[in-house]
């Protein structure tokens, strides 16, 4: 899968994409990531690619003219790449939609800064919009690194050959069991004896019902659109009669 991301800032994607899982994927020729300086783009001797808003008002808007240039230059090699604006006015970015986005072989990203872009940019070449959640940050970059590992983690090989996207609890709508390694007794604070027993019906009934218990504490909302078993159901029956007698409730 192919990324081309257009950034006023493109010395802040080469670090955080070498390193590690990404780095691999890359040396692996599983995705490629081309990084565009959208100033390059701009015809004018000081690479002007903001300006004043009309009507006034403060701060800088983007120039519709360096976009349009950097991203039909892109479309020129593949006219069939999806154009994607990082904005909090986007469609909410969750892993249902870094799936599909990781179906499609080349995705454009474009990074506002200031103001965000000239409307027309909007209009006649962005596909669609996505914001990684309800807050505000000084440009889109953060929000593109986002997405590019969300959606490489779907991509066949990205993760190794034993482990897949596919099997994060998340997919199934829960929240992951609580992890242990050495030492047994740290301070001590020990690892559930469970764990240790070897046997692996019962810790995989012990995750199930950690995962739920963790689930309906921290994320009710999540465990309305899991599928839940019977078996589900009577651990989380117990969860709720546990947890009224112990401490636990609300986490947060
Ligand atoms: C995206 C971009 C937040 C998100 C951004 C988000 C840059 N902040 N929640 N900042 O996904 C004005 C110009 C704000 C673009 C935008």
């Amino acid at each position: 899968m192919r990324f081309d991301i257009l950034t006023l800032f493109p010395g802040m994607f080469s670090s955080p994409l070498q390193e590690s899982i990404l780095g691999k994927a890359i040396e692996k020729g599983l995705i490629e990531i081309h990084i565009m300086n959208i100033r390059d783009f701009a015809l004018d001797k000081h690479h002007v690619a903001d300006d004043a808003p009309y009507g006034g008002g403060q701060g800088m808007v983007m120039k519709v003219e360096p976009i349009a240039r950097a991203i039909e230059s892109v479309k020129l090699q593949n006219p069939f790449a999806k154009t994607i604006y990082l904005t909090p006015q986007g469609r909410p970015f969750d892993q249902d939609l870094a799936r599909r986005f990781s179906a499609l072989p080349h995705l454009i990203l474009l990074c506002g800064r200031y103001e965000g872009v000239d409307e027309r940019v909007r209009e006649l070449f962005v596909d669609e919009e996505v914001s990684i959640g309800d807050y505000v940050l000084t440009g889109g970059e953060l929000a593109a690194m986002v997405l590019i590992d969300a959606i490489s983690r779907f991509i066949p090989g990205v993760l190794g050959s034993e482990r897949s996207a596919q099997e994060d609890s998340f997919y199934h709508s829960l929240l992951e069991y609580p992890q242990y390694t050495r030492p047994f007794d740290f301070r001590g604070h020990c690892v559930p004896e469970v764990l240790l027993s070897g046997n692996h019906s019962m810790i995989s009934c012990w995750r199930r019902k950690e995962a739920l218990r963790r689930t309906s504490s921290r994320r009710p909302d999540l465990l309305s659109r899991a599928d839940l078993s019977e078996e589900d159901k009577k651990l989380l029956g117990e969860i709720l009669h546990q947890d009224k007698r112990g401490k636990a409730g609300n986490e947060f």
